[in-house]
């Protein structure tokens, strides 16, 4: 039978949590940072090394089974995939947030702003459920500064301890979501008895670390 695929970060805030949480599982495997792939010695999987952004997708195809990525890229990319753990690492909150100086007091007040993100699809969902009507400026990187570059009026970013907000003054608005790493998987694959152990592994693991 064909080793299994599991797609993890390459490199980034979830890369290594996730090869820990696999070692932990007892599988063994090399970790070389030029890598893309790697076979597991000692369990049918291989391990391929992605951009965090293109996992869902890899998943949603079968080109990898399995996955670990965080809840708010899948959201975005508005994959079809299943989850199947909650994995407790990389928690953090997606928020809006306006210059601390802002007279916008509550939601309505976004109607006709300019909102600065990298997640336009999370955004847009929100401001519709919300029924405002805002101008969403997508940008890749370095959000958080574009209020005080006058390019948009409040941002849309993931927060965490919250130091970056500060440090560009600028206040939490609204709370959108929340998000940790899931392990996903293409549909019908929760049924592989690889999959099954997979998952059971990943269970002792983390109620051992409660
Ligand atoms: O290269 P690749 O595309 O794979 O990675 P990336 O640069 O797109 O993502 P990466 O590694 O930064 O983050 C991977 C995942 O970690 C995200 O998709 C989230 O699910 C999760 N995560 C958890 C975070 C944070 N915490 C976080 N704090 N992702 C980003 N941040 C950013 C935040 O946007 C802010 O700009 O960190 C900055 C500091 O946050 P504060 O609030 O602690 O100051
Ligand atoms: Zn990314």
């Amino acid at each position: 039978m064909k080793n299994l695929k599991i797609a993890i970060q390459k490199s980034g805030r979830l890369n290594e949590k996730s090869v820990q949480l696999l070692k932990n599982c007892g599988l063994n495997f090399e970790n070389y940072k030029s890598s893309l792939i790697t076979t597991v010695s000692n369990f049918p999987l291989e391990i391929l090394f992605l951009r965090d952004d293109d996992i869902p997708e890899y998943v949603q195809d079968g080109i990898a089974d399995l996955g670990i990525v965080g809840e708010n890229v899948i959201v975005e990319t508005e994959a079809n995939v299943r989850y199947l753990q909650r994995l407790g690492f990389g928690k953090c909150s997606l928020k809006i947030a306006v210059p601390s100086h802002s007279d916008a007091k509550e939601p309505a007040d976004l109607n006709g702003k300019a909102i600065a993100t990298s997640y336009p699809t999370i955004l847009k969902k929100f401001l519709d459920e919300q029924s405002i009507t805002a101008d969403i400026r997508i940008i890749s990187g370095s959000v958080e500064i574009s209020p005080a570059l006058e390019l948009s009026d409040a941002i849309f970013d993931i927060v965490s301890t919250g130091g970056t907000l500060r440090s560009n003054g600028l206040v939490p608005f609204a709370d959108v979501m929340t998000s940790e790493a899931i392990l996903i998987g293409k549909n019908g694959i929760e049924n592989n008895p690889v999959v099954c152990e997979l998952i059971q592994r990943i269970q002792s693991v983390l109620r051992a670390a409660e």
